[in-house]
């Protein structure tokens, strides 16, 4: 579901260059950029540049745009070296999910060992 919240959204201000980031990749559809606030040594947002606020908000028009999500996100993880060592990928939705920011992002997270169940 897009929404004009897109005007007032900190990823949008990103992607738009309004706010700065430390880049890892773009294309036509996606950004790729390293969280300000990193878990892991590898800790990188993929985001969809149409605003959307959710995964709960995605149909299955959103099918195609999913896909590509992953993709992306198994591509770099493949050029940050992460194949052989493993790493993980999260979606976060909601508050009991702990989504804090109210734009679609996979977080791809590397470099160390992750506990399973997360906290
Ligand atoms: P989540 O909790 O799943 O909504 O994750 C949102 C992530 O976004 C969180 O790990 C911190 C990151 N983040 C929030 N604001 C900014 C920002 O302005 N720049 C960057 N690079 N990351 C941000």
């Amino acid at each position: 579901m897009e929404s004009n919240l897109g005007s007032t959204c900190i990823f949008c201000k990103i992607i738009k260059g309004e706010v700065p980031c430390q880049q890892v990749a773009s294309d036509e559809h996606f950004l790729a950029f390293n969280d300000i606030y990193p878990q892991a040594p590898v800790h990188i947002l993929i985001i969809p540049k149409r605003h959307i606020s959710s995964i709960v908000e995605c149909n299955q028009e959103d099918q195609s745009m999913l896909g590509s999500l992953l993709l992306t996100a198994k591509m770099l993880a493949s050029s940050h070296g992460l194949d052989r060592s493993g790493y993980r990928l999260n979606i976060n939705a909601g508050k009991d999910g702990g989504q804090s920011v109210s734009h679609l992002h996979l977080h791809l997270l590397g470099g160390r060992a992750f506990n399973w169940p997360p906290g």
